[in-house]
């Protein structure tokens, strides 16, 4: 049978297993005064977004954009998930990297995001799913506002969490970082990893210093502050616009560092990370892993990335936590 270049991509893993100048927001985003709201904003965001499938997906503005960070999770993924690893997908969405953990070969999966109506999708992307290869268990919570812990299967021990394009939104506040990391590291096995990507606050506020007002970007992406004077280790707040994905939500800058340091107070020691535009340069060396950018459609026709959603691309980093003790 003819395999179409959508069915390539879905490869994926198989190498190896305001004013001021700021343009601002939405007032449908804007938060109200009360705890915890922020998260309502996101989760409401989330909640809203159409699941448009595959074939639309097709037609989307970031396509290489997306495909491209999926490569990077791809190989993230296929690094740390192996053969019948018990896995916690913490903030998993609609489901996005279902078909990374089938190719790992994972045997469990546990996926919990705050968005309700993301879990639906995802459990649904499970259910009807080519490549289920592996038992799952979606469930909604407030990944860094509440204890997940007694929702977990009984005894139940993980081998890998995963946290992919969220972390960030713990940064709110110093206790809601602490309860994701509670979260995160209560079930891992000591010498399991928690993986992840994020933003890269350094990236952000190198380019916030060098903009003239309070916003900066280009035809894809936005990102707008409140101000530019205090740079607090959390509740740094952002406004962040990308094309045909986010539109317009609260995040917090996520300082490396400090996250660093109060994560080893629960056991994790950082074992790697890496800005996406360094992981390609380096992998993409490896032939495998560079035959896989095509398969996953990440150039277009000409063989390259859009100047702009490769600069996008540049906002991220990738990491990996090792539980020591
Ligand atoms: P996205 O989640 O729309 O990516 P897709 O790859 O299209 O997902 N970005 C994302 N987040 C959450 C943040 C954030 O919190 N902060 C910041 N600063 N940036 C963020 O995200 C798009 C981009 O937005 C990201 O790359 C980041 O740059 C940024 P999805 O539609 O779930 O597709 C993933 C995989 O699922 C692909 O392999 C698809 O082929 C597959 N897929 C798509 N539709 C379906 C379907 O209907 N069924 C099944 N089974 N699979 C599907």
């Amino acid at each position: 049978m003819k395999r179409t270049r959508d069915d390539e991509r879905d490869d994926e893993v198989a190498v190896t297993g305001g004013e001021d100048g700021a343009r601002r927001p939405a007032k449908h985003h804007k938060p109200t005064e009360g705890a915890g709201t922020n998260a309502h904003v996101v989760a409401q965001h989330y909640n809203a977004r159409p699941e448009v499938g595959r074939d639309r997906r097709k037609d989307s503005p970031i396509l290489h954009l997306k495909n491209f960070n999926n490569w990077i999770k791809s190989i993230l993924i296929s690094k740390y998930a192996h053969r019948g690893f018990h896995v916690m997908d913490f903030c998993c969405g609609k489901g996005g990297d279902l078909l990374k953990w089938s190719k790992a070969g994972i045997r469990h999966l546990v996926g919990v995001d705050i968005a309700a109506v993301s879990i639906e999708q995802a459990q649904e992307r499970y259910t009807q799913g080519r490549g289920n290869r592996f038992q799952a268990t979606f469930f909604a919570a407030d990944c860094f506002g509440v204890s997940i812990y007694d929702k977990l299967p009984p005894g139940h021990k993980l081998d890998l969490v995963s946290c992919q394009f969220a972390l960030h939104y713990s940064f709110e506040s110093e206790a809601k970082a602490r309860i994701g990391l509670e979260n995160i590291t209560k079930s891992l096995k000591t010498g399991g990893h928690f993986i992840g990507t994020i933003p890269n606050a350094y990236w952000i506020v190198k380019r916030l210093r060098a903009a003239d007002g309070l916003s900066f970007g280009n035809s894809i992406l936005t990102v707008a502050f409140d101000q530019r004077d205090d740079y607090p280790r959390f509740g740094h707040k952002y406004w962040f616009e990308l094309k045909d994905a986010i539109d317009n939500c609260p995040e917090y800058l996520l300082h490396f560092p400090t996250f660093e340091k109060l994560a080893l107070e629960y056991g994790l020691e950082l074992e790697y990370k890496k800005p996406f535009h360094e992981i390609f340069q380096e992998e993409s060396q490896n032939e495998q892993h560079r035959n896989l950018l095509y398969r996953m459609n990440v150039v277009n026709d000409e063989g390259t990335i859009s100047a702009d959603e490769w600069e996008v691309a540049g906002l991220y980093i990738a990491f990996a936590f090792r539980k020591v003790s």
